[in-house]
C-alpha cells in the first residue's frame, strides 16, 4: 500500500518535471539569442564583407524579443545605429546610438528595419555593416484589399508583383499552445496523485 502510494508520487514528481521542461522549451523558442556572425563575431575581415553579414542575416527570422549579440575586441570595433542612408553611405553623423563596449547585446524592440554599421576606420566600407528586419515585412502598414479608392485622375500601375499574405503571428499561438500543454500536465499530475 504504501509503496504504491510512493510510485504514484514519483511518476507525479516526472510528470512535473516534464512539464516544466517542456515549458520552459517553448519559452526559450519564442525569445532568440543570436551572435551576430556567429564565431567570426562583429569585424572588419570577415569572409566576403558586407555580403557575409548580410547572408548570415538572411538565413534568420528576426522577431521582436530577440536579442543581438556582437562579439569585437573593445575599442577595435564598435556598434552604431544608423538611419538607412548612413548605413549605405557609411556615414557617421547622426548615429541613432552608439555601443563601444563589447559583447554589445542589442535588445530588438520594434518590428522594422535596423541598421549597425562600425564606426572606427574604414570598417564600415570594408564591409563591416548588417541590417536586420524585425517582424515581417510588409508589417502592420497592409490594408486590407479593396478599401483604398485611387483618386480620379490618377492611373495605378500595373502590379506585376503579388505579395504572399503575411505568415500568421505564431508567437502568441505558442504561447497558448504551451498554456494548454501546461495545464494538461499539471491536470495529469493532481488525477495521479489522487
Ligand atoms: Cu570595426
Amino acid at each position: 500500500m504504501a509503496g504504491a502510494r510512493v510510485r504514484t508520487n514519483s511518476a507525479a514528481r516526472v510528470l512535473v518535471m516534464m512539464a516544466v521542461q517542456l515549458w520552459v522549451m517553448l519559452r526559450s523558442v519564442e525569445a532568440a539569442t543570436y551572435i551576430v556572425g556567429d564565431a567570426t563575431g562583429w569585424t572588419n575581415t570577415a569572409n566576403g564583407g558586407a555580403s557575409f553579414y548580410s547572408s548570415w542575416a538572411s538565413s534568420k527570422t528576426f522577431e521582436v524579443g530577440d536579442i543581438l549579440v556582437f562579439n569585437f575586441v573593445s575599442g577595435q570595433h564598435d556598434v552604431a545605429v544608423v538611419s538607412e542612408s548612413n548605413f549605405n553611405s557609411c556615414g557617421t553623423s547622426n548615429t541613432i546610438s552608439l555601443l563601444t563596449t563589447p559583447p554589445v547585446n542589442y535588445n530588438l524592440t520594434t518590428n522594422g528595419t535596423v541598421y549597425f554599421i562600425c564606426t572606427h576606420d574604414s570598417h564600415c566600407l570594408q564591409g563591416q555593416k548588417l541590417s536586420i528586419t524585425v517582424g515581417t515585412a510588409s508589417g502592420p502598414t497592409a490594408s486590407p484589399p479593396g478599401t483604398t479608392p485611387s483618386p480620379p485622375g490618377t492611373t495605378t500601375p500595373p502590379s506585376t508583383t503579388t505579395s504572399p499574405p503575411p505568415p500568421p503571428n505564431s508567437s502568441t499561438g505558442s504561447m497558448y499552445v504551451s498554456g494548454g500543454v501546461m495545464f494538461i500536465s499539471m491536470a495529469v499530475c493532481l488525477l495521479t496523485m489522487w
